[in-house]
């Protein structure tokens, strides 16, 4: 268990009230729900405007709908140091999944800027709008847009009631006729504490994990025609049941995804999120199958070797069911990700320095930081999680551990802006 550390440059009481004023805006009855887009989601965003308000911020929103609390710095051709995550969660998800990290963040500022110590960078905090898969079956939406990832035809993907990507993304604040002007070239370090969603930490009682990598992902939708028929008096072999091809289809993905998870080729997982039926009814042969796999891996030849089988699979399985395979589209396909090795070595020290002890570790989660990493050096801090539950209303992080997590990124903002400091008087001597 993290022992508790009083000296602590960040305020671990007034982050956790933040952290549980925040989780009170959810669906209610289906805690913790709060959709990207949703009338809730726009409740905590304005809940969140108004802290980075109290904190002496700056507040902007981009063109790809990312909200922006900014500190300048002494020095404006130093750059920006950013920090943040995301404030939307999955259907009964958990407090901490993203909201950790915009959180921890938005103290880190507020501390930095009430110990009047004025840093070279201006420092920002950010909540990327959508990182959670969105109804429209994107994820990481600003912090894409922010790297320039977002591709037009990602904006016509419509959610469950039509909506354009386009048209949700204007609707919340953002601006897609000018989503250039979201490009950043001035971040110089990027760092998003997040809360591991795994067991590695806890059950090795380290303190913070420190990310080597976040793997890439990749989406694929896949549908299947079959026939509705009348679920009692058509023999067996004369259906096209297209509710059994998903059905094989998701047994061989899972048996394949075990085998490759053990082939030595780092981390690597898929599973079907969404498995639909049509007309959905206990006495009628489904008609329709949709599925949308979700496929990670350090190694992103990996990833495409089992998405190729995965091809060859439904094919075949669709022709031995005597159902078509009519969409096999794939939504997403992110690579992997490797962090900064100086901003990595800037948290471990700084954990060290802090008391705390440490953990190199590959990210099985996906995270905006992925995204960012395109555009400036990027770095991760994960804080433990009870029994690595995540994406669960039981998801739990201890009050201690998301105070040292702050307090890491804290001093490594610090360090790494006198580091440049420091680079800076190298070059010239
Ligand atoms: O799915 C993920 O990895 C992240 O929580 N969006
Ligand atoms: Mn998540
Ligand atoms: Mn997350």
């Amino acid at each position: 268990m993290m022992k508790a550390q009083s000296n602590l440059p960040v305020d671990g009481a007034r982050l956790w009230a933040d952290l549980m004023a925040l989780a009170e805006i959810t669906e209610p009855g289906k805690p913790y729900t709060r959709r990207s887009f949703s009338a809730l989601f726009l409740e905590g965003r304005a809940w969140l405007t108004r802290r980075f308000e109290e904190a002496g911020l700056t507040v902007r929103l981009d063109a790809g709908g990312n909200l922006i609390g900014r500190l300048e710095g002494s020095d404006p051709s130093a750059g920006t140091i950013m920090m943040g995550s995301h404030s939307d969660t999955v259907p009964s998800g958990g407090r901490f999944d993203g909201i950790a990290g915009v959180l921890t963040a938005l103290e880190a500022l507020r501390s930095l800027r009430e110990s009047g110590k004025v840093l070279k960078h201006a420092v920002e905090v950010v909540d990327f709008l959508a990182e959670e898969p969105s109804e429209h079956g994107l994820s990481c939406i600003g912090s894409r847009a922010m790297a320039g990832a977002l591709a037009p035809e990602m904006l016509d993907y419509r959610d469950g009631v039509g909506e354009r990507l386009g048209d949700a993304i204007d609707r919340v604040g953002g601006k897609v006729a000018n989503l250039e002007q979201a490009l950043r070239q001035d971040v110089a370090a990027f760092f998003e504490l997040h809360i591991e969603q795994g067991i590695v930490l806890e059950s090795r009682g380290i303190d913070l994990g420190i990310v080597t990598a976040i793997v890439g992902i990749a989406r694929v939708e896949i549908r299947f025609e079959g026939r509705a028929d009348h679920a009692g008096t058509t023999p067996m072999d004369l259906r096209r049941d297209a509710g059994a091809a998903a059905a094989r289809t998701i047994a061989f993905a899972a048996d394949r995804a075990k085998e490759l998870a053990a082939a030595g080729r780092g981390h690597f997982v898929a599973t079907a999120g969404v498995v639909e039926l049509a007309p959905n009814a206990s006495n009628v042969v489904p008609g329709q199958a949709r599925i949308v796999f979700d496929i990670r891996g350090e190694d992103q030849a990996l990833v495409h070797e089992f998405m190729a089988e995965l091809d060859e699979a439904t094919a075949a399985i669709a022709e031995a069911g005597g159902v078509a395979r009519n969409a096999w589209n794939i939504l997403s396909d992110a690579k992997p990700t490797a962090c900064d090795p100086r901003l990595r070595e800037l948290l471990t020290q700084s954990a060290r320095d802090l008391g705390f002890s440490t953990l190199s570790m590959a990210s099985g989660a996906g995270h905006d930081a992925a995204f960012v990493a395109r555009f400036a050096p990027s770095a991760m801090v994960f804080v433990p999680c009870r029994d690595g539950r995540s994406h669960a209303p039981e998801e739990w992080a201890e009050p201690d551990a998301i105070a040292a997590g702050a307090a890491a990124i804290y001093e490594a903002v610090l360090r790494f802006d006198a580091g440049a400091e420091q680079t800076q008087r190298d070059r010239e001597n």
